[in-house]
């Protein structure tokens, strides 16, 4: 459906408007949307910062620096002008008639990353979901062109052909957008109640994009899904088995990356997936911990994570990439920190503790009980042989008698089988 045109070079602007809480400085901001850019595979031809009083509502700018803007395009081989923040469809309409070559905001960059990164069903049609709502506000009125609204930087639109239909035809791909999501969804909950009955807890990945999940996802499970050092890697989020110690098991599952500023309607069209994090048992916040801003990506993670509703999850912050630490900044860090755990997915570094610290929330401590389990009771001595280590069995006419080491989690589910235990 999408083709990849010439390489575009893009005029990167970033608007600080007075007043405005900035948690990141201008230059900070501007280093993530040039990551971003870089992302799309744009090239950025330059970075323009502009300082406003107010917001100005026809031009989101002055017109002198629109018409600056426009200068610069006439200089400069640039055919795309990204703005860092979000434009109304007029602001950003009159300032195409200025600067001449088509101009598009935060979120419109950030729809265009996701439309490169879903290659699942149900990730492409999350991001055509929230590329067409993003799209329908801005459709008033007729003798709208399409082509410049709904095509993305250019190269990851809804489509040329989908760029001709109506408004009418819009609101109907998004009415069964929905109803095929909500079909994936069901399939969902279908494979969820299924391991809700294997009695297998989850734990997910969740943090700041390139913050390493899925390498880490890989380190843990021997998995090879894609990582990178562009942002929004991973779209389709998947699950895999984790092996524990003792026979214990868990589903990891990695997650969409998080953002500052993530356009709301994204987060909406990826709510069933994001919802996936509720039935979580565990999260694991993965930290980038050589960003020097690491205080700000955990603000920007734990803002998303509260309006999701998921701060009252079991949460264990995770610090990846200390390989690139010095043993001074990494001893810095963990007097900060002193409940993280500090990891290297890439090098594979201290993936033991967070193992440790994992099966401890899931399962508890080790503990020692011993069981009285009647002969005719085989199935639940074939579970207690794999989910606990036995350390002593002695034999009567129509019972047996365990002593087993076993995870304390594990106990209401032996006492729902009525079996009667004793602390050793
Ligand atoms: N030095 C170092 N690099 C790492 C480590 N873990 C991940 N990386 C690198 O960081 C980049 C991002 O890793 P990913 O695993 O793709 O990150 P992610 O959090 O899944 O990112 P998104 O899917 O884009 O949200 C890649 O270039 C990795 O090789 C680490 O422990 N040390
Ligand atoms: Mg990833």
């Amino acid at each position: 459906m999408y083709e990849t045109q010439k390489t575009e070079r893009a005029l990167l602007v970033i608007v600080e408007v007075e007043g405005e809480r900035q948690i990141w400085s201008s230059q900070e901001l501007a280093e993530e949307l040039k990551n971003l850019v870089i992302s799309t595979g744009i090239d950025v031809g330059g970075l323009i910062f502009v300082k406003r009083k107010e917001i100005n509502p026809s031009l989101y700018i002055g017109k002198g620096k629109a018409l600056e803007l426009a200068k610069i395009v006439q200089q400069e081989s640039v055919n795309v002008i990204i703005f860092n923040n979000n434009l109304s469809f007029t602001q950003q309409r009159n300032l195409e008639e200025i600067v001449g070559i088509k101009t598009i905001d935060r979120t419109q960059l950030i729809l265009d990353i996701f439309a490169r990164h879903a290659h699942t069903q149900e990730g492409a049609l999350q991001v055509e979901l929230a590329q067409l709502e993003y799209l329908l506000p801005r459709l008033k009125g007729k003798g709208i062109m399409l082509s410049r609204l709904g095509g993305g930087i250019g190269t990851r639109g809804p489509g040329e052909k989908k760029l001709e239909v109506d408004k009418r035809r819009i609101s109907d791909r998004i009415t069964k957008l929905k109803k095929d999501l909500d079909h994936l969804k069901r399939h969902r909950q279908l494979l969820r109640k299924k391991r809700e009955k294997e009695k297998i807890p989850i734990c997910s990945l969740v943090g700041y994009t390139n913050a390493g999940k899925t390498t880490l996802l890989n380190a843990l499970t021997g998995e090879h899904q894609k990582t990178s050092s562009y942002l929004f890697t991973t779209l389709d989020p998947i699950s895999r088995t984790l092996h524990l110690e003792g026979n214990l098991k868990a589903i990891v599952t990695d997650t969409v990356g998080f953002l500052y500023k993530l356009p709301p309607n994204l987060i909406e069209a990826f709510k069933a997936t994001l919802e996936e994090l509720h039935y979580a048992h565990l999260l694991l916040h993965i930290v980038d911990g050589s960003n020097k801003n690491y205080t700000k990506l955990i603000g920007a993670v734990n803002t998303i994570l509260k309006d999701l509703s998921l701060l009252d999850k079991n949460i264990i912050l995770v610090f990846n990439k200390i390989d690139k630490l010095t043993e001074e900044e990494l001893e810095i860090l963990k007097g900060k920190f002193p409940e993280a755990v500090f990891i290297s997915a890439l090098k594979k570094l201290n993936l033991d503790s967070l193992l440790r610290r994992i099966e401890k929330v899931l399962f508890g401590e080790t503990i020692e009980v011993s069981l009285n389990i009647s002969l005719k009771n085989l199935d639940l001595l074939n579970w207690i042989y794999e989910h606990a280590q036995v350390v002593n069995t002695q034999y009567y006419q129509d019972r047996v008698v365990v002593a087993v080491r076993i995870k304390e989690g594990f106990l209401p589910f032996l006492n729902n089988g009525k079996v009667f235990f004793k602390k050793t």
